[in-house]
């Protein structure tokens, strides 16, 4: 299978955020993704090859004109203020608050947040700039015709939405590729977030479309950041009704409850009968996570990729999260081997 990744993910490298009240190293670091890579290059995955420039028409596609001008712009507004540290929100426009943009570098980030878990640093809009290229660089494989494809993307990108930032994303490379796959040519596609924490962004972004159909196996939301999204009963709205599928899990779920919710999820995504299929592979569902509760071992990820390869789709792999840095390439590449392993189409 082939990988596309780009160096460009060492320019953002945020210093801390807050857990249980306190300042922590931030938990997605640069030696994540190179991990990963590293793990690629050691079991000959396929080869690696870095993303072309697409432009900002594809992510306009998806995230709003006043918030892509924000994030732009974000770090020359932070700095003209005299200040050279990581950018955090302070205020979000909460319940009866007015959802009105400021003037006011601290009010504009918050206005387009929903945490204070992605911090702006220098090298951020590059970053996520060339992430999104990933994702694009791999979605363009798959309009050509690939069977699997994986897009190495960091920063991650499923909590944010067209209009914020939150839990270490900034564009929502999943929802990128998955706009540029219908933009040109597919009629459906399905997408199966299986990272740890509900994809926020990505199913607010398709929640009133029939042509995505979503799918998330997650933390149950009651105890699980995000915490105000990821229930059962989100079913999607409008004609998008009947096209979002949310699998909340309690915590200490292991193989034998998650590859249940996975069985179930593929069989909806198999009666959709999409066009192409995109992949949100987080792995912070592995029973070393240190900021999650479900108890996968390396080998369940095999067992996760040869499911998905059942589907007999065409496959983009979209990395999100992961902080065991030490198996993150084992995990994830163990998806991949599965996914190549299965002979289906
Ligand atoms: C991003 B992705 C830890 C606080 C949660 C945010 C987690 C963001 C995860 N108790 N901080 O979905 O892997
Ligand atoms: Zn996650």
């Amino acid at each position: 299978m082939l990988t596309l990744y780009s160096d460009d993910h060492h320019l953002h490298h945020g210093k801390h955020e807050l857990i249980g009240g306190q300042f922590q190293p931030c938990f997605e670091k640069p030696s994540r993704a190179d991990m990963v890579l590293e793990r690629v290059r050691a079991v000959k995955l396929g080869d690696v090859r870095p993303p072309q420039d697409f432009g900002l028409a594809p992510i306009r596609r998806v995230h709003d004109a006043g918030f892509l001008r924000f994030l732009q712009n974000a770090w020359s507004d932070w700095q003209a203020l005299g200040r050279d540290h990581d950018m955090l929100p302070i205020a979000w426009p909460t319940r009866r608050l007015r959802q009105v943009e400021p003037t006011d570098i601290d009010g504009r980030l918050g206005y387009y947040s929903f945490d204070a878990g992605a911090p702006i640093t220098a090298g951020t809009w590059q970053a996520i700039l060339s992430s999104a290229n990933v994702s694009l660089s791999g979605q363009a494989e798959l309009t050509k015709g690939a069977r699997g494809v994986f897009s190495l993307c960091r920063p991650p990108g499923h909590h944010a939405a067209a209009d914020y930032i939150g839990g270490y994303c900034y564009l929502n490379n999943a929802a990128i590729a998955t706009q540029a796959l219908l933009d040109l040519g597919a009629k459906r596609v399905a997408i199966l977030d299986v990272d740890y924490h509900h994809g926020n962004g990505t199913q607010d972004i398709f929640y009133d479309r029939a042509d995505v159909l979503f799918t998330s196996i997650h933390g149950d939301p009651r105890f699980e950041y995000p915490y105000f999204l990821g229930f059962a009963d989100e079913k999607g709205m409008g004609v998008g009704e009947g096209f979002n599928f949310n699998y909340p899990l309690a915590a200490g779920s292991d193989w034998s409850v998650w590859g249940l919710a996975l069985a179930d999820a593929c069989r909806q995504i198999a009666a959709y009968a999409p066009d192409a299929l995109v992949v949100s592979l987080g792995v912070d569902t592995f029973k070393e996570d240190p900021i999650s509760q479900f108890k996968l071992d390396s080998p369940d990820y095999l067992r996760m990729g040869e499911a998905i390869g059942r589907l007999g789709l065409q496959t983009l792999f979209v990395m999100e999260g992961g902080y065991a840095v030490e198996e993150i390439g084992i995990n994830a590449v163990n998806v991949l081997q599965g996914f190549d392993s299965v002979q289906s189409r």
